[in-house]
């Protein structure tokens, strides 16, 4: 067995599988930039791994795989910080991650909202333990889902359930995921790794080559403009009252008080 250990992120490799996890649980696993970074380097590693035929990725501790983007890194960005972290992030992480050749499998332990949740559906297969919880809350913070969300969840679960889930920023629980085909599977969380790694191992009964082709065929499908409005409109989003006003009522603990009336 092989370790390596990063300042945000463990990552262990057993029996050919990749086990990443995401290791912030004071902060619910949020993603900062530098545990992106990490990330990245993570996935990278162990997909050019040829002992590595699966990655298996999750959020250390039992409340979250991961509760979103780091609000209080992101809340002082302005458009440009915005649209750049949006790029940069993807191109590092959601896209990455999309489109490595080795199965990723996430094994969602808890809330997955906001850039927790666009990790997961970044990924090529989702399980849930069943006290999981996922959401798009971006818009209650006056934001747009900026790392292929708007894209993604629409892809998997349809255009009128992900309105549905970006609109309102409701969480939904892990048998409305399963329901919606957001996850295929659900179990008790002191199972969850065992039942990604049986997954595991019933994908390495097949063709690594093959597996990698099929990656790239499905993805190929989706390659379409809405990535590159979603993160011009989330650099938009930078600049609104609205965007100040959902961060700092996030910190501040209280409902945000936006402008509603504005000319949109
Ligand atoms: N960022 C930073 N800290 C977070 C966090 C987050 N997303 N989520 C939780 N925490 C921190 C809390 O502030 C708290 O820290 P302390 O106050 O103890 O220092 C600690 O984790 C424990 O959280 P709570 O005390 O709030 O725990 P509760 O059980 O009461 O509530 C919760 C759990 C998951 C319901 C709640 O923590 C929550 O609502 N969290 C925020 C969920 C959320 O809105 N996530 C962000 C969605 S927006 C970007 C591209 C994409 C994005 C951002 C940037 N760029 C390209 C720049 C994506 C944005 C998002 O993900």
């Amino acid at each position: 067995m092989n370790t390596k250990a990063y300042k945000n992120v463990l990552v262990e490799i057993s029996n050919k599988i990749g086990f990443i996890t995401i290791n912030r649980p004071k902060q619910l696993n949020a993603l900062n930039k530098e545990t992106i970074e990490e990330l990245h380097e993570a996935f990278d590693g162990l997909n050019l791994d040829c002992n590595v035929r699966v990655i298996i990725v999750t959020g250390s501790g039992e409340k979250a795989f991961v509760a979103g983007a780091d609000i209080k890194e992101f809340m002082n960005f302005d458009e440009q910080q915005g649209r750049e972290l949006a790029a940069k992030g993807q191109e590092l992480l959601f896209d990455f991650v999309e489109n490595l050749t080795t199965p990723v499998i996430a094994a969602i332990n808890g809330f997955a909202l906001g850039g927790g949740l666009e990790l997961a559906l970044a990924s090529h297969i989702r399980i849930a333990s069943s006290n999981a919880k996922m959401g798009l809350p971006e818009v209650s913070l006056g934001v747009i889902p900026g790392y292929g969300g708007t894209q993604r969840l629409a892809q998997i679960i349809g255009k009128g359930r992900a309105m549905d889930m970006v609109l309102s920023a409701e969480m939904i629980d892990a048998e409305t995921a399963l329901q919606y085909g957001l996850v295929t599977q659900v179990c008790q969380q002191e199972d969850l790794i065992q039942t990604a790694v049986d997954k595991a191992r019933k994908l390495m009964r097949n063709s690594t080559q093959a597996q990698a082709f099929a990656i790239k065929a499905v993805n190929s499908g989706y390659q379409k403009n809405g990535f590159e409005t979603e993160k011009q409109l989330f650099g938009k989003a930078f600049t609104t009252q609205d965007f100040k006003e959902g961060t700092t009522a996030f910190v501040e603990r209280r409902k945000p008080n936006f402008n509603n009336t504005a000319i949109k």
